[in-house]
Parts: C-alpha cells; sequence; structure tokens
C-alpha cells in the first residue's frame, strides 16, 4: 500500500517520525550553526517541526540520518513543499537560510541586486571564515585540543579569530546590522558564532580574542539577544 505521508521515504524519517509530515522538517542541536535556522524559521514565522540530533549518541552518523544527509552534521532540512510542490532535502546552514528567505520572499534577504549580493558575501564570510576558524579556537581552547602542549595551532586560529573579529568591528561602526538598518541573514549566520566564543557557555574565550575592545561587537550582541526569535531560537530543539 502505497503512504499519504511524502516523507516516509527519507530514512530519516525512521528515526525521526514526522507528527506533522505537512510541516518543514528540521534536524538541529542548538549549536551556533543549528540555532542560525531555529532562530531564521522563527523569524519568518513559518510552520515546523525540530527533531533533536544528540551528538552525545551520534545520532549524526547513524545510518538514518546518513541516508538523507550523507555529510553527517547538523542543521538540516526537509521541506515538504519545496519547489514544483516537492519535498526538498538540504543542509549547510548558509544555502537553507538563503532557501529560506527566497521561500518566504523574506526580507531577510534583500531583493536590490547590490544589496543581496552584499548580504551573500557577509553571510560567506560567515560560512568560510568565522565558523571554521571559531570552531578550531573551540576545539583547542575548550575540547580536546586544550591539552594540546604546543599552543601554536591554537595561537594560530586565535590570531585569525581576532583578526575577523575586528573586520567586524570596522563594518559594525554606524550600522545597526551587518546591512544598516536592514537586519538579514548575514545577521542571523554571524552573531550565533560570535556569542558563542565569549560565553562562558561557549568557547569562554573573550579575553584570548580581544573582545573588550569589540565595543560595537558588543552593542550588537547585546541588541541581537534582545529579538523574541532569536531567544526562542536559541532553545530549539530543546537539549532533552
Ligand atoms: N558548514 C556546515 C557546518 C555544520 C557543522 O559543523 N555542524 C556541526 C555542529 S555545529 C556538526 O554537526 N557536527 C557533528 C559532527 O561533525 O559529527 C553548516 O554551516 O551547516
Amino acid at each position: 500500500m502505497t503512504s499519504q505521508n511524502p516523507l516516509s521515504t527519507f530514512s530519516v524519517t525512521r528515526k525521526w517520525p514526522a507528527a506533522h509530515p505537512e510541516r518543514l522538517q528540521l534536524y538541529s542541536l542548538p549549536t551556533p550553526n543549528g540555532v542560525k535556522i531555529s532562530i531564521a524559521l522563527e523569524e519568518m514565522q513559518l510552520p515546523y517541526e525540530a527533531h533533536l540530533v544528540s551528538f552525545e549518541t551520534n545520532d549524526q552518523l547513524t545510518p538514518e540520518f546518513v541516508g538523507t544527509f550523507p555529510n553527517n552534521k547538523i542543521p538540516a532540512i526537509i521541506d515538504p513543499q519545496g519547489p514544483h510542490g516537492k519535498p526538498l532535502v538540504l543542509f549547510e546552514s548558509g544555502a537553507i537560510l538563503i532557501y529560506l528567505a527566497e521561500k518566504c520572499a523574506s526580507p531577510l534577504l534583500p531583493v536590490e541586486p547590490a544589496a543581496r549580493y552584499e548580504t551573500l558575501q557577509w553571510l560567506m564570510f560567515q560560512m568560510g571564515g568565522v565558523g571554521p576558524m571559531f570552531g578550531q579556537v573551540g576545539f583547542f581552547h575548550k575540547y580536546a585540543g586544550k591539552s594540546f602542549e604546543d599552543k601554536r595551532p591554537r595561537d594560530r586560529y586565535v590570531n585569525e579569530a581576532a583578526r575577523l573579529l575586528r573586520v567586524l568591528e570596522q563594518r559594525m561602526q554606524g550600522r545597526t546590522w551587518i546591512m544598516g538598518e536592514t537586519y538579514t541573514i548575514a545577521d542571523i549566520a554571524i552573531w550565533p558564532w560570535v556569542r558563542n566564543m565569549v560565553t562562558e557557555s561557549g568557547y569562554n574565550a573573550a579575553s584570548l580574542v580581544g573582545w573588550s575592545e569589540c565595543t560595537e561587537l558588543q552593542r550588537v550582541l547585546a541588541a541581537f539577544e534582545q529579538r523574541p526569535a532569536v531567544q526562542k531560537g536559541l532553545q530549539i530543539p530543546p537539549r532533552g
């Protein structure tokens, strides 16, 4: 018998069944990459169902997850109402942010071409620079790499992270958000990573990267944390 559930062909739904298969399905964990998507979905007020992918049990490596999302990383989505009304499977948070903004015709991705490409430039700056470099600071400062005697790898990533923060600090002078007055997917991508670098529950690396001198970044991060969608998105999916 053919199933009525259009998502049942995706292996991921065997481990994480969809209670609302008509809604967008989010597979995530509240990490700096994961919360980008929950924050964006909250900002866009799109109905969605969030599933917790726990790293404690290596859920991201299970055949059910990898069978649908071969890169074994969160965040990832299935939109049952994708292009041409067909389900769309997507991983990589930058791609998901662009997809969601376009799907909803959201002002989070400006339509005017120059502003659009500039927004995408800062999104790529996060994806190619901030995310990978800050992540390495986390590894060498907070996680397994902290016990490495040779501090040169740590220092290399700390220096690059501090440089990226200085680029951002300069960008934010006289601006409310990355693109000025308009809040965009570039903000949603960047600020969770800046936050994670400096908070105690995150990498707790404020003093290493010269945070006290980043007064513009402190101002913008505080404003970001005030947004209701951010406060909500930071908790999704609940860690259980
Ligand atoms: N470039 C990817 C990075 C995703 C990523 O690194 N996700 C981490 C959590 S923040 C992950 O799933 N790690 C699990 C693993 O590597 O096994 C994106 O932006 O979506």
